[in-house]
């Protein structure tokens, strides 16, 4: 299996509740690695533009709103098949339907909050690390 990166953020409303520790120890507990990590503020601009693809859902303006709403931490996940193994323990998108053990069925309170994202391919991976990491700022 190839090593590949994955990006991950861990949402406002992991921060808010102190909760940054506990889903890190879940992620390196599967076997990645936190190569890259930064607390930053997304900005409106930031938010709109990392979800341009969802710009025409109804929840967009919710989604913005929310993701600058606090504190997130931007990631780079590193590890055997990262993108794939990083969807998998992160979990459904709606917590209610996410599998026992999954860091959204463990922490996520709405499908909205919903904790953590995570990219769903190799190449949005390596265009989401582009858009808050520069290379000097991960050490893999
Ligand atoms: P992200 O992109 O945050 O990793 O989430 P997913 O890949 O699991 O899910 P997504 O792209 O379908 O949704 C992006 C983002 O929008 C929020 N959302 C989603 C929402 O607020 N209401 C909704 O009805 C849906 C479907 C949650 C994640």
């Amino acid at each position: 299996m190839a090593t590949e990166r994955t990006f991950s953020i861990l949402k406002p409303d992991a921060t808010k509740r102190n909760l940054t520790g506990a889903v890190n120890a879940l992620i390196e507990k599967a076997g990645l690695r936190i190569v890259g990590q930064r607390r930053i503020q997304m900005t409106k601009a930031q938010a709109e533009t990392f979800y341009e693809i969802h710009k025409e859902r109804p929840f967009f303006g919710e989604l913005v709103d929310f993701m600058t709403s606090g504190p997130v931490v931007v990631q780079v996940l590193e590890g055997d098949n990262a993108v794939a193994k990083y969807r998998e323990i992160m979990g459904a998108t709606n917590p209610a339907q996410a599998a026992e053990g999954t860091i959204r069925k463990t922490f996520s309170e709405s499908v909205g909050e919903n904790t953590v994202h995570g990219s769903d391919s190799a190449e949005n991976a390596a265009m989401e690390i582009a858009q808050f990491f520069k290379d000097g700022d991960i050490v893999g």
